[in-house]
């Protein structure tokens, strides 16, 4: 291998990056794929936190200080049933499938981060400096959401915040670069296209060792090339380069998507936390998040003999045992439960009380119920309370849920009733339902 007899050039030169792999090729290509599946995550995102009904305040809101960043927020539809689902799954497990794609753009344009002078303009300066927020932002956003769906809520309380105000930093950095960028990128994926890209032999020269890459000019007259001008030998072509990142892509997906899929799928999950086994089998054998025991609830309190529902409404305040519940009208719907970590359940068959019917035992026409407020026996911990708006109290799907799957509920389930309704975040569908507070949100 030749080494040059002088001192090793420093990090601002370009001749300190040897890999012969950076090139507009290689970071046009990865840049493609983030500005595609950035857009998707952001848009996935926001709709997942308008899942949440976050301008039902005080109680879900987790960003009151959001102001005009809330600007799009609208009542979540109950409508498909499937719909947070699918998009909490699809944000989440793209999130993680784009984790090597990501690193692999980042080291394709480090030598930029050494660049000297750090500016050479003012409108450089502030093109550097978007460049910060993008690259801090990403980081950002890709390290709190990997740790809020692996280490179970690291940062108490404060996740959504951090996740959503960091969105939309990010988001704006990432705009400003694609719209400065990818007029590049675009002429950089024509020009290039099958020739200094693929690194790919020359024909009939199948078997001989990757040619060195040609020199191409600079992307624009004002920014250094990312070819490097003292490229060590390679041991890998572009193309091989991006199939390692893809590899790597397609490994981290095959073992995250199981995770929302019921059964022998699960089991495939092997990277998420709510992957392999099922917590069982039988009627109550699907996922748990947080056990009766880990919330402090004990059987005592849930005894047919101690436990009563509160339901309040402007007619006054009711009072119902496990076994007065189990006498009103109840209704079954299929409902899968959808965490935001990314994981959820197939349908499983709720049967219940409606949510309605219940609005109207305390004054209120069912087809008129308000929004509702729902508190949980647990005194400890996230998730104690929970509201859900007038439109998903309203749909007939919505229950106060008494048995799962033909059986009573389990502890771990919520017994003695839990809510759930379609299309809401697994966060929405309280366990050990203790009060239902119709039309007053406290
Ligand atoms: N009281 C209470 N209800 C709760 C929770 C909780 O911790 N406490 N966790 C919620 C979350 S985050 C989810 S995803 C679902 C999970 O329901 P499961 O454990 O029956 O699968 O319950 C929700 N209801
Ligand atoms: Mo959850």
């Amino acid at each position: 291998m030749a080494r040059s007899p002088r001192r090793w050039p420093p990090p601002s030169s370009p001749a300190f990056w040897r890999s012969p792999l950076r090139g507009p090729w290689f970071t046009s290509v990865l840049g493609v794929v983030l500005l595609a599946g950035i857009t998707v995550l952001f848009v996935t995102g926001l709709l997942s936190y308008a899942a949440y009904n976050p301008d039902l305040s005080p109680v879900n809101d987790k960003t009151p200080d959001k102001g005009i960043l809330g600007f799009y927020l609208f009542s979540w539809p109950t409508d498909p049933y499937w719909l947070y689902r699918l998009n909490q799954g699809v944000h989440v497990t793209l999130g993680i499938t784009l984790v090597p794609v990501l690193l692999a753009k980042l080291w394709s344009v480090v030598p930029r981060l050494f660049q000297m002078p750090p500016a050479r303009s003012l409108a450089h300066a502030l093109e550097r400096l978007s460049l910060l927020l993008l690259v801090g932002g990403a980081l950002f956003e890709f390290v709190t959401g990997v740790l809020n769906i692996q280490l179970d809520y690291v940062f108490p309380g404060s996740f959504y915040p951090l996740h959503f105000y960091g969105a939309w930093v990010f988001f704006a950095a990432f705009v400003a670069h694609v719209v400065l960028r990818a007029p590049t990128a675009v002429r950089n994926l024509r020009r290039l296209r099958g020739s200094e890209g693929a690194s790919a032999p020359p024909p009939g020269a199948t078997g001989s060792p990757p040619s060195p890459p040609p020199v191409s000019p600079p992307v624009s007259a004002a920014e250094p090339s990312l070819v490097s001008p003292n490229p060590a030998e390679p041991t890998v072509s572009r193309r091989g380069a991006l199939g390692l990142v893809g590899g790597g892509s397609l490994l981290l997906f095959a073992t995250t998507v199981g995770q929302n899929f019921d059964g022998p799928l699960r089991a495939t999950a092997l990277l998420a936390p709510h992957g392999g086994a099922e917590p069982g089998s039988g009627p109550a054998g699907f996922q748990i998040n947080k056990t009766a025991a880990s919330r402090g609830i004990s059987a005592a309190e849930t005894s047919e003999e101690a436990w009563r529902l509160a339901v309040t409404g402007p007619g006054g305040t009711v009072r119902l045992s496990r076994a007065d519940l189990l006498r009103l009208p109840l209704n079954s719907s299929a409902l899968p439960i959808a965490c935001v970590e990314g994981w959820s359940t197939s349908d499983q068959w709720w049967r219940g009380v409606r949510l309605r019917d219940l609005a109207a035992l305390v004054g209120y026409e069912a087809d008129a119920a308000p929004d509702v407020l729902v508190e949980s026996l647990q005194r400890r911990g996230a998730f104690r309370r929970a509201a859900l708006r007038a439109n998903q109290v309203r749909d007939p799907r919505s229950l106060l849920a008494l048995d799962v799957n033909g059986e009573p509920l389990t502890p771990d389930h919520g017994y003695p009733a839990r809510v759930i309704a379609p299309a809401v975040p697994g966060v929405l569908n309280t366990k050990w339902v203790a009060r239902m507070t119709f039309g007053e949100l406290r």
